[in-house]
């Protein structure tokens, strides 16, 4: 073994500073120096918001629109934190030219927001209500007018409430696809990108089998695995729809909550345990669609609860997208365990760090691993983060400001994973932040601000967070800030 004296090592160490510091710029107090590793974004990369109808809207009993499985839900007690309700929200069904205001003001490229299926068609199906088309004709005008893109999601999680049966029915599915191309008809002119869905877990899982969401019903499984196949369902004959229907070229995906698996070790063993995971554990959703078929592992673990499939379901489920859109929040993490299977998920300790949310675990790799899995396993044309972002317990300062810093750091650690993706070449197009505003967060009704604009529920009043403000400068230098 080499030894050297305390002494020796301290010279060197000290010429190797000084030789290090001659090579180094200089900077004065007050001076940004350069990042040593540049972090922007291609050119033509869409940074955006995200928010959904029922979240937003309020306007609950306005313009024509039809109850949907989550107004019965919010009203029954018990189901919602303090029985809130998306009754009056955020009211954008009113000051929706407020919020596109917001919008131009962070520089935004590109606009996520769902459509109210209730508003068009308040049986779900039938006749359809002009009011509702035309409020929606209002905001998308209004966000042309401001050159920011609308991308629209038709389904999130607002089913109409006529539906007899809901997603139990297969008849749902294809009431959707009818929605789906009516709006293609008369939005395409405007809009060209779509996604079908938000979600398949939490409108099908949480709702039928959980009974924490919409319609709060437990479900046995096999019952709930045909919820599952009418969420999916839904999805591929809703791509053939606006594809059959749309006025010229548009670009269609969905948004999935894909589950995002991180290896413990960056090695080939443990990124294999990912990208198996990745497959297994999104079976019953992405899986199926992008392979066109159930993968055989589910089909045995369901066993005699296997869905009901008739022929013609695969195939539209497995239409080919333009698009996966993923919504990304928290990891898990796997390691391979020389099994079958081939990994096995980690269990996380009390420790593990979480955002307001008790789900919300921290885990800024997600989204390098989330994109990464999702291509390696399926190479899709192009990838959206369809959404990204984090509850904090945000309060108002005597000032009046919102210092989110912690958001801030969820925010910029994500990114820079996100950025590790795009350097290495994955198609990553868009980024959507959820949310533009704090909004009803569902079960969690108020209680749980996403927001990067702060919405005081009393007056309607909407405040910047620091969040914005720093949004706002990786928006303006397309990059990581
Ligand atoms: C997204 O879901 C939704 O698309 C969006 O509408 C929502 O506002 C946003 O995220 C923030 O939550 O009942 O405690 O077990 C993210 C995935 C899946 C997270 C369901 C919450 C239920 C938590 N969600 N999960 S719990």
């Amino acid at each position: 073994m080499n030894r050297i004296s305390r002494r020796q090592f301290g010279k060197a160490a000290a010429a190797a500073a000084a030789l290090a510091g001659a090579s180094l710029p200089k900077f004065s107090f007050g001076q940004t120096p350069p990042h040593p590793v540049p972090r922007t974004f291609p050119r033509d990369f869409v940074w955006g918001c995200a928010t959904a109808a029922y979240q937003i809207e309020g306007g609950a009993n306005e313009g024509g629109r039809g109850p949907s499985i989550w107004d019965t839900f919010s009203h029954t007690p018990g189901k919602t934190y303090n029985g809130d309700t998306g009754d009056v929200a955020d009211n954008s069904y009113h000051l929706y030219k407020e919020d596109v205001r917001l919008l131009k003001n962070l520089g935004v490229r590109g606009y996520r927001m769902s459509i109210s299926w209730s508003r068009i068609f308040p049986e779900g199906k039938g006749q359809p209500n002009p009011a509702g088309l035309d409020y929606y004709n209002r905001v998308i005008d209004e966000l042309l007018a401001n050159n920011i893109t609308p991308y629209i999601t038709l389904f999130h999680w607002d089913l109409p409430q006529a539906l007899p049966g809901g997603w139990q029915s297969r008849d749902t599915p294809h009431a959707y696809a009818d929605y789906a191309a009516f709006i293609a008809r008369h939005l395409s002119d405007r809009v060209h990108h779509f996604m079908t869905t938000n979600e398949f877990t939490c409108f099908t899982d949480i709702g039928y089998r959980e009974g924490r969401f919409a319609p709060g019903l437990k479900l046995p499984d096999g019952e709930a695995n045909q919820v599952r196949h009418h969420g999916i369902l839904a999805h591929g004959l809703g791509v053939l729809a606006i594809r059959a229907n749309a006025k010229g070229a548009v670009q269609v995906g969905l948004a999935e909550n894909a589950k995002v698996f991180v290896p413990v070790i960056e090695d080939d063993t443990n990124i294999e345990a990912a990208r198996r995971a990745t497959r297994v554990e999104n079976a019953p959703f992405l899986t199926a669609l992008m392979e066109g078929k159930y993968p055989d592992i589910y089909l045995e673990q369901q066993g005699a609860n296997a869905p009901k499939v008739e022929s013609g379901d695969m195939q539209a489920i497995g239409s080919p997208l333009d698009f996966v859109g993923l919504n990304i929040y928290d990891p898990d993490y796997v390691r391979a365990d020389g099994s079958a299977r081939g990994y096995i998920i980690e269990q996380r300790q009390t420790s593990y760090p979480r955002m307001a949310s008790s789900w919300l675990y921290l885990g800024p790799e997600a989204l390098y691993w989330g994109v990464r899995n999702v291509c390696d396993l399926w190479h899709p044309k192009g990838i959206y983060i369809t959404e990204n972002g984090c509850s904090a317990d945000d309060v108002l300062t005597p000032e009046g400001r919102i210092e989110d810093t912690e958001r801030v750091m969820f925010l910029r650690n994500y990114l820079t994973h996100l950025h590790r993706a795009v350097a290495e070449g994955y198609p990553v197009k868009a980024y959507f932040l959820w949310s533009l505003l704090d909004n009803f967060e569902w079960a969690d009704g108020y209680s749980k601000r996403f927001g990067i604009h702060y919405v005081d529920f009393a007056t309607e009043k909407r405040t910047p967070k620091l969040s914005a403000e720093w949004y706002k400068q990786v928006i303006a230098r397309n990059a990581v800030v």
